[in-house]
């Protein structure tokens, strides 16, 4: 594996063609933003591109991948991973590409490398961040599909700008998605001043049943599968639901855990800096950036809840 700067990247999204792109699993609008504005860049500078169609892309972010998909990689596709820190994160049906990837571009400080070259840059808010970058490197004028698309990965990568990852770079890059006709008003309204019935429903819930411990400083929830089915959220509703628990006032580490259809426990945890989230989700076999980070548990609900608090205590 060899890593490349962004002038190197460019110089490799320049000297190829015929892209695919891939986002990783349980989309967010970063992987699916950025993949939407790079698609975007290659077409405008003459290539031929598309993202491969990730079945988990839900209503929330579709829209932004309109026109730009395909079904299937085929033979001689240049294959890129937008946002992607290992190869646990890219969807089952993305799984046979592996060891046909030649290009990473990414964010995440923790990271299992499964590419020729690689682009990270864990000091980016946001892969959108890099993505900017690149578009910019590339010579190729923002227009204001690309601008939404680059806005949308970095707002919500940062919570609209007020996460610890936030950076003059980052605000930076949202004044460029400005300038070029990102539709910032209507983008941050639908996506941080809109909460459905059935996520206010869920964040009632989740009031009730946090487990707050160590003075106040961590936080516990375990949602049960019956429980989001009886609410009726969708996944649009959780979206980002484990940012929640960290706002209590005092909490510093919050894991949330939800249980999946297939039974397993699904871990996400938020913290300020100071902490790392990482450090509990390495343990099980996740990743993540140290204030959010996420790992699967193999473990019945309530069991997967007590390890997960041991191991915050064991933080101290
Ligand atoms: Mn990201």
């Amino acid at each position: 594996m060899t890593t490349l700067t962004r002038n190197e990247t460019a110089e490799f999204l320049l000297s190829h063609d015929r892209y695919c792109i891939l986002t990783h699993r349980r989309p967010d609008g970063d992987t699916i933003g950025s993949a939407a504005a790079l698609c975007l860049c290659l077409r405008k500078l003459g290539k031929t591109a598309h993202i491969l169609q990730n079945p988990e892309v839900t209503d929330r972010f579709s829209w932004l991948h309109q026109g730009l998909t395909k079904e299937k990689a085929e033979e001689n596709d240049t294959v890129v991973t937008v946002d992607v820190a290992s190869p646990s994160m890219l969807p089952k049906a993305f799984e046979h590409l592996l060891g046909r990837i030649p290009l990473r571009i990414d964010h995440h400080g923790s990271a299992v490398s499964f590419t020729d070259y690689e682009l990270v840059d864990p000091a980016a808010g946001a892969c959108a961040e890099i993505i900017y970058d690149l578009i910019t490197a590339m010579g190729c004028e923002m227009d204001s599909r690309m601008a939404d698309a680059v806005y949308v990965g970095t707002s919500t990568d940062t919570g609209c700008f007020r996460f610890a990852n936030t950076t003059a770079h980052t605000f930076q890059t949202a004044a460029a998605c400005a300038a070029a006709g990102a539709r910032v008003y209507g983008l941050n309204q639908v996506l941080f001043e809109t909460n459905t019935l059935g996520r206010l429903r869920m964040q009632g819930w989740i009031v009730d049943h946090l487990r707050v411990f160590d003075s106040g400083r961590l936080a516990i929830v375990a949602i049960p599968r019956a429980v989001e089915e009886q609410i009726g959220v969708t996944s649009d509703d959780m979206d980002n639901i484990s940012s929640f628990p960290r706002t209590v006032a005092g909490v510093c580490m919050a894991a949330t855990l939800r249980e999946t259809k297939e039974g397993d426990v699904k871990l996400s945890v938020r913290a300020i800096p100071g902490y790392d989230a990482t450090a509990i989700t390495a343990q099980f076999g996740g990743g993540g950036h140290k204030g959010a980070a996420g790992a699967t548990i193999h473990l019945p609900l309530e069991e997967a809840a007590k390890a997960v608090e041991t191991a915050m205590l064991a933080l101290n």
